[in-house]
């Protein structure tokens, strides 16, 4: 089978590139966003891509598309992979954010596992403050005020956050940082629990997004943060979880250079399936490393996380899975099978847009999410619908765009699979899973 090489997406192919945008803060760093080193080597360049959360309605597919360039980076001085680009947060994140987390199972039984460890660790009462930074639609916090334990979410989307509070979660909606956390703690309020969810790699000042914990928190407190874990990420060649919202990638090795920068301690450390692989940190005042900690950045160390050695071929990997994954697609489209995909997931514009495929390959996309339906994949421009249309339409192949959810979305189409329907996996590598069917 012979792979022929296509062009990569560039500077004002087509869409546009980021000069032409109104585009607010964004900018280029060019010093370390943790440490401040100025030695960046790059490692990947997934060329200019559009925002993975930007889905599109109808009457914005007339409208100019902006793209931003997409580069990783890893720093020499603290061992934190990253982005160089910044875009404005407040594209990023404000207005129509689509991401709703109650919409997936395995993050609210996540969440429902993350509450009851940290009750376990921790004796809360109606007298304490439970935060969660990204709060979203509560959909963590709930656990909490089940318990009568007082909570506060801090989320700058508007329409989850108007869905936490009818649910009786009390929120802020604003971005959170050393300034919000000096209003807080003025008003007389500071934290016994303090969560980051999936928060801590999105906040373009990553030290003053830190520095706030340390200040709102209590001298007894803990912060209680996850982050997907950069080692999955490189070893499952998880390159689409790589875009614009995901400006770090972090190790325990570079997370606890950061936190420790702010006089906060990570004590312990716990490794999770989600979202590909993730890390549950917990941090405090003082420092107590548990067992598992030591071990786990002991292994970091014999690894190599902590050098660019680890990095150095993941563009090559990365490129294989592309050219396999779209040689896949043609091959089977070229036997006349029929290719949807699941999930408008944030990492399936990264994947759909880096590996050039279009509606020729893929014609639709499906996800549960009311608020994507009726919407467009970004750059490639797919129409998002409902998921019962995979099983009116049975395709003969569907593409988990959403491939850390597979197990949860394959359960809920066993009909689809008992009527003969394939999944394809886009990564570690390309593979079609084998169905009953
Ligand atoms: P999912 C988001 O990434 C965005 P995304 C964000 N930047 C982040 O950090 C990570 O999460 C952690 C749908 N779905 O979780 C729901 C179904 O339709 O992989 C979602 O739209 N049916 C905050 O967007 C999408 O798939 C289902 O049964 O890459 C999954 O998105 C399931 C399980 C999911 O995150
Ligand atoms: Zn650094």
């Amino acid at each position: 089978m012979t792979i022929k090489p296509f062009p990569r997406p560039k500077s004002g192919d087509g869409i546009g590139a980021v000069a032409d945008t109104d585009v607010g803060l964004t900018s280029r760093i060019t010093k370390c966003r943790s440490c401040g080193s100025t030695n960046l080597r790059a490692f990947l360049d997934l060329g200019e891509m559009p925002l993975a959360d930007r889905f599109l309605r109808r009457d914005q597919l007339a409208e100019f598309e902006p793209r931003f360039p997409l580069e990783a980076v890893f720093c020499d001085g603290c061992a934190l992979p990253q982005i160089l680009m910044t875009v404005d947060p407040n594209v990023l994140f404000r207005d129509a954010y689509p991401y709703y987390s109650s919409f997936i199972e395995t993050v609210l039984s996540n969440a429902r596992d993350s509450a009851r460890e940290i009750m376990s660790r921790i004796p809360l009462s109606q007298d304490s403050l439970v935060v969660e930074i990204a709060s979203n639609d509560g959909y963590l916090l709930k656990n909490f005020v089940e318990h009568q334990i007082p909570v506060l979410g801090i989320d700058p989307a508007e329409g989850p956050v108007e869905e936490a509070r009818r649910i009786g979660v009390e929120s802020l909606c604003d971005f959170f940082g050393v300034e919000l956390a000096g209003r807080l703690v003025a008003a007389g309020r500071k934290a016994d629990v303090i969560i980051g969810n999936n928060v801590l790699a999105h906040v373009a000042d990553t030290n003053g997004f830190v520095a706030g914990i340390a200040r709102f928190l209590k001298p007894e407190g803990i912060a209680v943060i996850e982050a997907p874990y950069v080692r999955d990420l490189i070893d499952h060649c998880e390159f689409d979880t790589i875009y614009h919202e995901h400006l770090c990638y972090f190790s325990a090795t570079a997370f606890a250079n950061l936190f420790e920068r702010h006089g906060l301690y990570l004590n312990d450390v716990q490794r999770l399936p989600i979202h590909g692989g993730s890390l549950r940190y917990f941090a405090s005042t003082k420092s107590k490393p548990s067992q598992a900690l030591v071990d786990l950045l002991q292994e970091e160390k014999t690894l190599g996380l902590d050098t660019f050695e680890y990095y150095r071929d993941f563009a090559v990997r990365v490129d294989n899975v592309r050219e396999r994954l779209r040689q896949l697609l043609i091959d089977l489209r070229s036997q006349g099978k029929s290719i949807v995909g699941y999930g408008a997931a944030a990492k399936g514009t990264t994947l759909i847009n880096y590996a050039d495929i279009g509606t020729d390959l893929v014609e639709y996309v499906v996800d549960k999410n009311v608020h994507k339906q009726g919407c467009f994949m970004p750059g490639k421009r797919q129409p998002i619908f409902g998921p019962e249309r995979i099983l009116s339409e049975t395709p003969d192949y569907v593409l988990l765009l959403a491939w850390n959810h597979a197990p949860e979305i394959m359960k809920q189409l066993d009909a689809y699979s008992q009527a003969g329907g394939h999944f394809i996996v886009p990564v570690p590598e390309p593979a079609i899973i084998e169905t009953q069917g």
